[in-house]
């Protein structure tokens, strides 16, 4: 589909919708100078994000995981919402999006003013002890890492999910809720390789529900999708956005 009737296509489905959200990736935040997980990019020093993201890589390596999150949170720290968050965000002012889920940990779509979230992987700022209750707030990259606690003197570790470790129980509660509910879904920048996120469009068009996705390349959800663009995010949800204000 031509990228103009593809917009067009798009711009139709949200405003008939009764009840859209939107699942984002790591590819939302490309434009905004934050490598992606996978591809090319994907790539911090020789490792792959499956082999630091794991409660295993932790405990043989605290130090190697915490610089890894280190090197992402100085990132993130310079990173800025682009066009694609700031569109989701009015979406949600407009009333017409009702909900956002992210795997992202960064914190734009909060930067970007969305406030009906869920962040189903955690977020990069929290850091919560290995041993005790205790929680900690960043508001920059720590100075040394691996991080201490300062109640018991354990472990910190980044309070983010790794691959084996259940999902925030109350984030997956309402992640499938939501994708109960809807009857439209705006998949944006994300692999879909990682469950339980990966499953969400699916449950959405299991109902009869449309799904739309905005993607660089195709995924497994492509073949399926009502509509599928090829194209970076930012870009393609600024014309969306542009669109509906006229
Ligand atoms: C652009 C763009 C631009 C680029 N514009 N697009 C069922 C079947 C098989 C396996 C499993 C299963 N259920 C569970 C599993 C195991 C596992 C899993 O999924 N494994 C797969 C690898 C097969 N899942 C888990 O372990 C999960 N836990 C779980 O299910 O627990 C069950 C349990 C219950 C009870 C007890 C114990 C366990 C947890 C998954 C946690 C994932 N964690 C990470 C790290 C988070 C913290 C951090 O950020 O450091 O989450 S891994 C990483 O992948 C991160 C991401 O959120 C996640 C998804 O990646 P994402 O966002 O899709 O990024 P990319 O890089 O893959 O893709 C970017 C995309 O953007 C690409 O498509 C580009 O083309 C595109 N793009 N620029 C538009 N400008």
């Amino acid at each position: 589909m031509p990228e103009s009737h593809g917009i067009a296509r798009i711009l139709d489905l949200i405003k008939n919708a009764e009840y859209m959200i939107a699942l984002t990736g790591a590819g939302i935040s490309a434009e905004s100078g934050i490598p992606t997980f996978r591809g090319a990019n994907g790539l911090w020093k020789k490792f792959r994000a499956e082999e630091l993201a794991t409660p295993w890589a932790f405990q043989k390596n605290p130090k190697l995981v915490w610089e890894w999150y280190k090197w992402r949170m100085g990132i993130v720290a310079k990173a800025k919402p682009n066009p694609a968050h700031y569109c989701l965000a009015k979406l949600e002012d407009l009333g017409l999006l009702k909900y956002l889920i992210t795997q992202n940990v960064d914190g734009l779509h909060t930067k970007a003013g969305s406030k009906k979230i869920v962040e189903i992987h955690g977020n990069i700022w929290r850091a919560k002890c290995t041993k005790c209750d205790y929680k900690m707030t960043f508001n920059k990259p720590p100075d040394s890492v691996p991080v201490s606690c300062p109640e018991c003197n354990e472990l910190m570790r980044p309070d983010v999910v790794w691959f084996g470790e259940p999902l925030p129980r109350d984030a997956i509660a309402l992640m499938f809720e939501l994708a109960r509910k809807a009857d439209l879904i705006l998949v944006i920048g994300t692999s879909l390789l990682v469950e339980p996120a990966a499953s969400i469009p699916f449950i959405v068009l299991e109902h009869n529900g449309k799904a739309i996705e905005i993607n660089l390349t195709e995924t497994k959800l492509t073949p399926y999708a009502t509509v599928s663009i090829q194209a970076p995010a930012g870009k393609t949800l600024k014309k969306v956005c542009d669109l509906l204000s006229k």
